[in-house]
């Protein structure tokens, strides 16, 4: 059965995919952990309510002999999507862990090996970071992002519950890079102070992702801040543990300037033209575009462009 647990790590290693696979029963050692976080009062309950409501620690009706978990990191590049906009070039940033399409790389891979032999996956939906740190698979950053030794912080994590046993457990105690002992760059580059200097757990509704992913973004928020077409990508970009791991992925001109305008007006999915639709769906757009997050997001970042452009 080892043979099986130490084939599977190496094979989503050799992909790129560094990952762990620990007992299933750490699903309750989670459960408390975030539960007494929230009792205590540290964070915020109603801040976190949509995926508290999501999170789930009891497998037993997908996978009644569920015995382990896997947790996987799946490293991505930035994208960078250089447009045209009313003549003027413009670079759109997209940041890493957003491009879920990839997630069946991942999937297909572990069922190549897990199936045959019996075994399934269920996708668990859990705090990843959390539990990746435990695993060991990951370290904390002071920006609160979790890091991989040799691979830095641009992964998206994958948790998936499975009936596989579990022949070499590991838990471990949550720990901070040592990296960060005598760093505070990702605090000073954060453009909402969203990181707490006097605390460990970010200020979440400062933070700019917890914005731009939302529908309205606070008259607070400088609209100059915004680096990304989702996201934020500051307090990674500085952080000097990723400075040898960042890749990015150039896209030219992905859209034509009228492709652009309908993008830009929120037109209706279903009245685009096709091309347009594949488009999104292709890079993965489509989801921001339903949630009529691209238009907002994409004219914050022409018009600070535009800004930036008249002042000099
Ligand atoms: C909710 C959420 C958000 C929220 C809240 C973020 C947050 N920090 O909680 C918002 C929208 C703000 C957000 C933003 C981002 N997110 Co997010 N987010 C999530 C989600 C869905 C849950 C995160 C979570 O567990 N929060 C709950 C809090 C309580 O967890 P925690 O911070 O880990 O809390 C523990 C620690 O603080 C620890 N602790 C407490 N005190 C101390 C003290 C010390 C010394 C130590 C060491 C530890 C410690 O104990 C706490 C638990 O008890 C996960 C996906 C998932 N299902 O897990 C992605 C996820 C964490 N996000 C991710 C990313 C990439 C981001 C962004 C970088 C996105 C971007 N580019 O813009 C930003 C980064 C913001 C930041 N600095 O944290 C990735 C992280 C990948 C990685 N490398 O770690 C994840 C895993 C998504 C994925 N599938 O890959 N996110
Ligand atoms: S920028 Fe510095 S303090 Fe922040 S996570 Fe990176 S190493 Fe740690
Ligand atoms: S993602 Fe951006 S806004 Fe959020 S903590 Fe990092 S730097 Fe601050």
């Amino acid at each position: 059965m080892a043979a099986l647990q130490e084939k599977l790590l190496k094979d989503l290693e050799q992909e790129g995919y560094p990952a762990r696979i620990i007992s299933a029963t750490h699903l309750k050692d989670i459960e408390q952990e975030i539960a007494s976080l929230f009792d205590s009062g540290i964070a915020q309950r109603s801040l976190y309510q949509e995926v508290l409501d999501h999170w789930k620690y009891d497998y037993a009706s997908e996978c009644p002999e569920a015995k382990s978990l896997i947790i996987v990191a799946m490293p991505q590049p930035i994208i960078k999507m250089r447009l045209s906009w009313q003549g003027q070039p413009h670079e759109i940033i997209i940041p890493p862990t957003y491009n879920f399409k990839m997630d069946r790389l991942v999937i297909d891979l572990i069922n190549k090996v897990l199936e045959p032999e019996g075994y399934r996956i269920v996708r668990a939906a859990v705090p990843q970071k959390l539990m990746a740190v435990h695993s060991g698979l990951s370290e904390y950053g002071r920006n609160n992002v979790s890091y991989i030794p040799g691979f830095g912080s641009y992964y998206r994590l994958l948790t998936f519950v499975s009936d596989i046993p579990c022949t070499h457990d590991n838990w471990q105690a949550v720990k901070t890079m040592q990296a960060c002992d005598n760093c505070h760059a990702c605090i000073k580059s954060c453009p909402t102070q969203a990181i707490n200097p006097e605390r460990f757990i970010i200020n979440i509704d400062r933070c700019l992702t917890f914005w731009n992913e939302s529908d309205t973004i606070p008259d607070w928020v400088d609209r100059g801040s915004h680096n990304a077409l989702i996201g934020c990508l500051r307090c990674q970009k500085v952080c000097p543990q990723n400075a040898r791991h960042e890749q990015v992925v150039i896209m030219n001109q992905l859209f034509s300037e009228e492709e652009l305008t309908l993008i830009l007006d929120d037109t209706e999915i279903d009245k685009l033209p096709e091309q347009l639709v594949n488009t999104l769906k292709e890079h993965n757009l489509d989801y921001l575009y339903r949630e009529r997050l691209l238009a907002r997001n994409l004219r914050l970042l022409l018009d600070k462009d535009e800004r930036m452009a008249c002042s000099r």
